[in-house]
């Protein structure tokens, strides 16, 4: 941690105003300057800005260092633009381009705003969240030796108070305490309002007790201190401004001096006399809203108090919409000032007509020297850090040996070999999972490599000499993280490790484990990792109602289809251990490429015999999302396509039916996400003026124009079904709809109609002559 250094007040304050102003004047050109051609309002939230100026001068040009990372609350990202573009970071272009296409965006993105942001927000919570697992993360690099810890530094999240309603803060918190991490700010803009209207009081006086149990340091900064000492003067004022609901509170600062008189009168009466006298209306209107977050001693005394690792939530007092028209207003969350309200406040800073984006517009004499001096002084990072790609040396992956096998259980061994063999990239696998690592085959790896912990957690049952293969024990040389049962959790530790590279410069390999149903428990954490373009291996098993006697609540019926609506995730679903293997090496490798991402694998707990290959012409086609294992003949009228664990279906159901059709194929498909963005890319490509066939349309050309395709997954028939829409080729879907049960596998087949008897019936109805409807 950097030392600190005495605070220039004066143009902190200075700072604050103009960040307020141009945060202000970038929507507001958006909104009613620059020219709209669809008639569409643009947006932008001025009020939330303006509620966090002053933190966030205080933050980026007095506390913070270069290694500190910040997660930005969504709403005030202008005012984050507004400070790269003071810093000269930022430019012209971009803060006119607000919300415009390759502008500066809505919300701060890591990918594509052009200043460095650490952390994408947007979805309130998420950005909270993933600044404790990036500590944890930071923790586990400078424990392994893979970063000095004199590059250290703090993880800061900066809330809004509606925020943390969101549960994935307290998941979060709860695995933060378990983890012990340290580093961390998180700054509550406490200005009492959401998106509707003013928060709920009573909860309120429980977020420190909440903080507190869990390890924290909790610190309020309520009043500034002109207020404050105002307050010690007049106890009864004090008693009564600390007893004022919420919504009263809003109220008031909205109305201003006059109805703060009224009310004061009315609720104290001549006991508030004396106070009342002592200020003209302006002046109680001002200092009623002197709040913690408004007043930069305040600030910038409570960051300079806590600079130990412990970590720490602030909770700020503020005004929404501060020196703004409707500064207090409960519908004040998208409220946009008016052309005259704006030109208003342009004029109440000393700015001129046509220089407003000018940095120091209306800053003169030594105001100016020192506003020059301490943006010149702050140590954050002003340009984005390099990613950081292609460090790791990725070796062949030999698929595990064994004529049966299940991908899961292949999964497992493949690990094992890796952590066994010494390989540089063994030493960058990072592993995860929410209290299902034995339960989906990560035991073993685990066994080599053991559990991370900051602090050595001895085997006890090892100790004891009570036999388990599982050895369970910690050091802070480990490689395995350990979840609490939060899905959520697992997707944001896996953004965190899988930002690593371009956090901290080193990449590691994060790979995670859950049961593929439960992929929907944690969807918008692992969205927020994809959109961030952080890199991972998420490794989802048992799935679909292959698992059997463990029934309905567990079979998994959808995430394929999520897959494929999923940006930055690659779905891979292996039928053989050999394809699996293929698929972790190229998982392997899109972590640590540029231009790759990150890779989902389906796997089953069906032990399946193996293929006998011949040849290793099937790996570029199952990395492509699919090939023939039964090549169909020349004009063929049908095919089945089969995905995952139902190949020995496929493969029994082809063998049968074979012999009355000669040339029926079929096609193991291994990825349906990958066929369909060949086909919508190929597409696209040829009105660019390229030709080439998508590899879907080249698997799928080799049948007859109106051949027929039977579908076949474990999984919502429509991850396959649209395949008849790349040639105009008749489908039989089968995969499943309704909700799984228990059942071995025979009746369940049946059941759902994924057996042979369902593929036979699927090629009738496609080759019988057509049925009219
Ligand atoms: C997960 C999620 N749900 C809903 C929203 C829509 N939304 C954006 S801001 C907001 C209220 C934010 O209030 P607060 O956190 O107090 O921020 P501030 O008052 O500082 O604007 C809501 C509901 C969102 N961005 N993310
Ligand atoms: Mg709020």
């Amino acid at each position: 941690m950097l030392k600190k250094v005495p605070a220039d007040i004066a143009a902190l304050k200075t700072i604050d105003d103009k960040l307020r102003f141009l945060s202000s004047w970038t929507i507001h050109h958006a909104n009613h300057i620059r020219k709209s051609t669809d008639g569409l309002k643009v947006g932008g939230h001025q009020a939330s800005c303006a509620s966090m100026t002053a933190i966030m001068a205080a933050l980026y040009f007095h506390a913070l260092g270069p290694n500190d990372r910040v997660a930005v609350k969504p709403h005030a990202g202008p005012v984050l633009h507004a400070i790269h573009y003071l810093l000269g970071s930022q430019s012209l272009e971009q803060l006119e381009n607000f919300r415009g296409f390759g502008g500066m965006q809505s919300y701060p993105s890591r990918t594509k705003d052009k200043i460095p942001v650490d952390f994408s927000t947007g979805s309130v919570g998420l950005g909270v969240a993933i600044t404790a697992f990036a500590s944890l993360v930071q923790d586990y690099l400078t424990a392994h030796g893979m970063m000095d810890e004199a590059d250290r530094g703090r993880f800061v999240a900066l809330i809004g108070d509606a925020e943390l309603d969101e549960g994935n803060i307290y998941e979060c918190l709860i695995e933060a305490y378990k983890h012990d991490i340290r580093n961390c700010w998180w700054v509550v803009d406490y200005n009492r309002q959401s998106l509707d209207a003013t928060s709920a009081d009573r909860m309120f006086e429980r977020f420190d007790e909440i903080f507190a149990s869990c390890g924290w340091r909790t610190v309020e900064l309520r009043y500034g201190k002109n207020l404050s000492a105002a307050l010690v003067k007049y106890p009864v004022i004090a008693e009564w401004l600390d007893a004022l609901p919420n919504a009263d509170h809003s109220a008031l600062l909205y109305q201003g001096g006059a109805a703060w008189r009224t009310r004061i009168d009315a609720d104290i009466g001549g006991a508030a006399a004396p106070f009342l006298k002592a200020y003209d209306d302006e002046a109680l209107g001002t200092l009623m809203s002197d709040l913690g977050g408004h007043c930069m001693d305040t600030l910038v005394e409570a960051f300079d108090a806590a600079q130990d690792d412990v970590p720490t939530l602030f909770v700020v007092w503020t005004v929404k919409g501060f020196g703004l028209p409707f500064a207090g207003h409960k519908d004040n969350h998208a409220g946009l000032m008016n052309p005259t309200q704006a030109h208003t406040l342009r004029d109440s800073m000393g700015v001129k007509e046509g220089e407003e984006w000018e940095p120091l517009a209306g800053i003169g004499g030594n105001a100016r020297a020192g506003v020059e001096a301490l943006i010149e002084r702050s140590r954050i990072a002003r340009e984005k850090r390099d990613r950081s790609f292609g460090q790791i040396e990725i070796p062949p992956i030999p698929a595990p040996s064994g004529e049966e096998q299940s991908t899961q259980a292949a999964f497992g061994r493949v690990l094992l070999d890796l952590a066994k063999s010494g390989a540089p990239l063994a030493d960058r696998i990072v592993t995860t999972s929410p209290d299902v690592t034995v339960s989906t085959n990560l035991g073993a790896f685990v066994n080599q490599r053991g559990l991370f912990k900051r602090c050595e957690m001895k085997d006890v049952f090892a100790a004891a000499k009570i036999p388990s293969a599982q050895k369970w024990s910690a050091t802070n040389q480990g490689q395995h993280i350990e979840l609490g049962i939060a899905e959520s959790n697992l997707f944001l530790m896996l953004a965190a490790l899988g930002l690593s590279g371009d956090l901290f410069g080193e990449r590691l390999v994060p790979i995670g484990t859950l049961y593929d149903p439960f992929i929907a428990r944690g969807l918008d954490s692992l969205n927020y990792a994809c959109y961030q373009d952080a890199r991972f291996l998420l490794v989802a098993t048992p799935s679909g109602v292959t698992l059997g006697p463990e029934g309905g609540a567990h079979q998994s019926i959808n995430p394929p289809l999520i897959a494929l609506g999923q940006p930055g995730l690659r779905h891979y679903e292996p039928a053989f251990a050999d394809e699996l293997a293929a698929m972790m090496e190229e998982a392997f490798r899109l972590i640590d490429d540029p231009h790759g991402e990150s890779t989902y694998l389906r796997l089953s707990t069906r032990s399946i015999d193996q293929v006998e290959r011949t040849d290793d012409a099937w790996r570029d086609g199952a990395l492509q999302g699919g090939y023939w294992l039964k090549e169909p003949g020349t004009n063929s009228e049908a095919a089945i396509v089969a995905m995952g664990a139902l190949m020995p279906e496929a493969l029994a159901a082809w063998e049968e039916l074979s012999a009355d059709l000669p040339g029926l194929g079929l096609l193991a498909v291994t990825s349906p996400d990958l066929l369909h963005r060949g086909w919508t890319g190929a597409q696209a490509k040829r009105w660019q003026g390229e030709r080439n066939p998508s590899h879907v349309e080249q698997l799928l050309s080799r049948l007859a124009p109106g051949a027929g395709l039977v579908t076949l997954c474990d999984a919502a028939p429509a991850s396959l079904s649209w395949l008849g829409g790349v040639l105009g080729q008749r489908v039989a879907p089968l995969g499943v709809e309704r909700f799984g049960q228990t059942g071995n596998l025979a009746d369940l087949y049946a059941a759902y109609r994924l057996d042979g008897a369902a593929i036979t019936e699927g090629i009738a109805e496609l080759l019988l002559p057509q049925t009219t409807f």
